[in-house]
Order: structure tokens, then sequence, then C-alpha cells
């Protein structure tokens, strides 16, 4: 069967980009696929956290991704740090990487702009994302635009590894989806939205009241035109709006087009707002009842079991092929 691997770092609060980007799409691909979704938080970490925070959040995200929708009984739900393969395959697959392939990621070139302290993490952090995915063998990844060059990087270090030491990974492709795999900022079009950005009103978060949504929409930039119309080039601020509403509605992109022709944006914005508070409220209700429970406390366990099957028996083919002395199996 083909198998997904995919998850949402708990480096902030989530928002309806990763909702948009990633989550939205776990609900849909749990039907065709053999699903893993983790909550990423060795990868959180690469940047500094706050202790309770990281906790909170990783909490938070296993228990949204049950609330929006993925079946535990279908899916495989667990948290990274549970499975110690993961790190240990990480290291072995930086053994493979390239220093100047490394220097090339645009993520961190972007994450260390301006600062002062940057992690060794930070910068080998997409390694122990291939590490990730390959413990899996995972057929496909969903992911978004941002994480493309990335999951090239994967496919580089899994067929390198491959050819050195006979075939060992299957080589994972790329899932794309058409609507929302790129939600931009609501105050900033050109800048995604994310979970680490200071600036409040750039970002819907999942857990926002419906006075908040329907703030934050009112207030999200546009531009002089007043015609609903998608067109990324030309109309940014506008196309991103179009998408989040395709996202949260369903609607196709040229149904939401045709639907608000000659109406301006005030009708648009309003009726957006409510269709994301919509989707949101049974979301928030859920993550409520699951967040704090046992039985998340469950899922996370018997997810790391299952999970932990399938990533010690890919490590240990792994430490066979390179020569490494071992005594299982
Ligand atoms: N704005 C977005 N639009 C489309 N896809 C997005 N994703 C995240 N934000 C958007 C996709 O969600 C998946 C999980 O991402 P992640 O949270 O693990 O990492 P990230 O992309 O680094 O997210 P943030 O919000 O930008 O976090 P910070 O600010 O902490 O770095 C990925 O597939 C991602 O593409």
């Amino acid at each position: 069967m083909k198998r997904i691997l995919s998850g949402i770092k708990p480096s902030g609060d989530m928002n309806i980009g990763g909702y948009g980007g990633a989550l939205h799409q776990f609900v849909k691909l749990q039907h065709d696929y053999e699903c893993f979704f983790f909550v990423p938080d060795l990868h959180a970490v690469t940047v500094q956290q706050d202790p309770k925070e990281l906790h909170q959040r990783s909490r938070d995200i296993a228990a949204f991704y049950v609330a929006a929708g993925v079946d535990p009984k279908k899916a495989t739900i667990f948290l990274q740090s549970q499975v110690p393969a993961h790190a240990e395959l990480g290291w072995l697959m930086e053994t493979q990487a390239h220093f100047g392939e490394l220097s090339r990621m645009t993520q961190f070139k972007e994450k260390s702009d301006g600062k002062d302290i940057v992690s060794s993490a930070l910068f080998t952090y997409p390694v122990l994302m291939a590490a990730d995915i390959l413990v899996y063998q995972a057929t496909h990844v969903p992911v978004g635009e941002d994480q493309k060059q990335h999951l090239e990087l994967t496919r580089d270090l899994a067929m390198r590894f491959n050819s050195r030491f006979g075939t060992t990974f299957v080589i994972p492709e790329p899932i794309i989806q058409d609507t929302g795999s790129r939600i931009m900022g609501l105050d900033d079009p050109s800048k995604k939205m994310s979970k680490s950005n200071p600036i409040r009103n750039s970002y819907v978060l999942l857990l926002d009241s419906p006075d908040d949504i329907r703030k934050k929409f009112a207030r999200a930039v546009t531009d002089s035109e007043m015609n609903v119309r998608y067109d990324w080039d030309q109309k940014p601020a506008v196309s991103n709006l179009i998408e989040i509403y395709s996202v949260f509605s369903g609607d196709p992109l040229p149904t939401i087009e045709k639907r608000y022709e000659g109406q301006g944006y005030g009708a648009f914005k309003k009726d957006l707002a409510e269709i994301v508070v919509e989707k949101l409220i049974p979301i928030q209700d859920h993550y409520k009842q699951l967040v704090h429970s046992e039985e998340l406390n469950r899922i996370l366990k018997e997810g790391a079991a299952r999970a932990a099957e399938i990533a010690d028996h890919t490590l240990l083919s792994a430490k066979r092929a390179m020569g490494f002395v071992t005594f299982e199996g």
C-alpha cells in the first residue's frame, strides 16, 4: 500500500496556514494511504522553545489532528521524540549529507537571517526530516511549496545511500495539492503565514474566537481594485483570501470568483470569515475535549508503539547495510 509520513511542528500556536497546507490534506489522505502523522517535536527545538509551551503545543497539535478528522484507528498518530529511531537514523543520514547542499537550503537561510545565534540543529534539520520520511519507507509525502526543496534533498540522500550500501530506502514522491499549498500572511501576501510570526494579525489561529476571526479577515489587506479575481501576480492578497475560502468551503476557485463578481471585497470578506468560523467551531470543541484527556495519551502511546515497529526495522536494515555490528533478528 502507498504510505505517507507528514507532520506539523509544535513551534507555535496552530494557524490556518498549517491547516490548509497540511491538516486539511491529512484528513483526505487517510482514506487512500497508510498514514503516519507525527508531531515533529525534535524539529521544534531547532530554535529555542520554552519547555512548558513545547509540552502544551505538542499535545495541541496531536489533539488538532484528531479534532480535525484524522481517525487514529486509520492513521498512526505519534510524537517524534517517542520513537528514538528518528534521531538515530538522522545521525546516520548526516554522514551522507554534504555541507554544501545543506548550505543551499532556502529555509535555513530565511530562518537564520539576521540572528546572532543559530543552532547547528537548524542547519542539519533537513537531514532529520529525511530520516523521518525514510524510516517509514514512505512512498509519498504531502508538502507545501516551501518544503519541496527538503523533499528533493530526502530523495537525493536516499538514492546516495542506496547506491553506496545497497537498496535500503524507498524513494518518496511529493504530493502537492492545488489549493492551500501556500497560504500567505493576511497582513502581507509576500510572506508565508507562519506560526512564529510575531504579528498577530498575520494569521488566524485555529483557537481564535469567532470575533477575532471576523476582525482579522476584516483587516486583511486587499488591493485598490474592487473585484474578487484569482491572479497571484497582479492580486496576491485577494488571491490568498480566495484560496483560504476554497480550502474552508471546498468550492473551486472559479466558482468563488463567479459568486462575488461585481460585489467588491466587503461581502466576500464577511462570508469568508463566517465560513472559517463555521469550520473551526466544531474542531475547537473536539480539541477542548481531547487535549488533556487520557484518550489522547492512549492514542499517542499506541501510535508510537506502532510507528516504532516499522522504524526500528528500517533502522536495523540501514545499520546492517553500513556495516554496524547488530545482534537483532
Ligand atoms: N502558510 C502555509 N501555507 C501552506 N502550507 C503551510 N504549511 C505551514 N504553513 C503553511 C505546511 O504545513 C506543514 C507543516 O509545517 P510545519 O508547521 O511543520 O513547519 P513550517 O512550514 O515551518 O510552519 P511555520 O508555521 O512557518 O512554522 P515556523 O514559523 O515555526 O517555522 C508543511 O508541509 C508546511 O509546508
